[in-house]
């Protein structure tokens, strides 16, 4: 039995909970809190210390995902929940250019963290203002060889997509280094 544990990291409100809630078997154990400053109020409720989710791939493999924080104030979880992850997922709003920098950011953070492999996600492609996914490497300076792939969160099968294209990296690499 192979356990693989991802994280699902991005900027404010880019969708992780959400990403994490379509998947997830279990019921997502969540830490959400209601959002009382002003220029977070876009939504109700903001993640402060992680989400946790479960996949069962099959017999043999079962994924266990842990959201992250977006907002600065709680970023001091994220080094503790990349402890011992295989991969992750950045995860972007599309929609919002504006959060692009810190999306940025939160990348280079992350591989500071672990030398793993990572996608990006291009997350709410159902709004009418998402930028494509081949706009979004440029804008985010992300090379060829990183795997940048159109997501909706709300919709279980784009979740699903992630996270196989991140699988695969994560067991090409595991192939590459020999590790059974
Ligand atoms: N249209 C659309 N809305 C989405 C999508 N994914 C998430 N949302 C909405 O975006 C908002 C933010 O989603 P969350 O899952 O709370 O985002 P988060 O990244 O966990 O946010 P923090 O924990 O506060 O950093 C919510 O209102 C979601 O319903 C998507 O693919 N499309
Ligand atoms: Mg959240």
């Amino acid at each position: 039995m192979q356990t693989v544990k991802m994280v699902v990291t991005g900027p404010f409100s880019a969708g992780k909970t959400q990403f994490i809630r379509s998947i997830s078997e279990i019921d997502v154990v969540s830490t959400e809190r209601r959002i009382s400053s002003e220029p977070e109020r876009i939504k109700d409720a903001t993640t402060v210390a992680m989400d946790f989710g479960r996949i069962t791939v099959d017999e043999d493999l079962i994924l266990y995902l842990f959201g992250t924080p977006g907002q600065k104030r709680f970023h001091f979880m994220w080094e503790i929940l990349s402890e011992g992850m295989l991969g992750f997922v950045v995860l972007i709003d599309s929609a919002r250019p504006e959060t692009f920098r810190e999306a940025r950011r939160i990348l280079e953070v992350f591989r500071g963290y672990a030398p793993t492999p990572y996608v990006v996600a291009a997350n709410k492609q159902d709004s009418p203002d998402a930028w494509a996914t081949d706009d979004l490497r440029i804008a985010l300076k992300i090379s060829q060889n990183i795997k940048v792939l159109p997501c909706v969160a709300t919709d279980k099968e784009s979740v699903k997509n992630v996270l196989l294209e991140l699988l695969y990296s994560i067991l090409e690499e595991m192939d590459a280094e020999g590790i059974e």
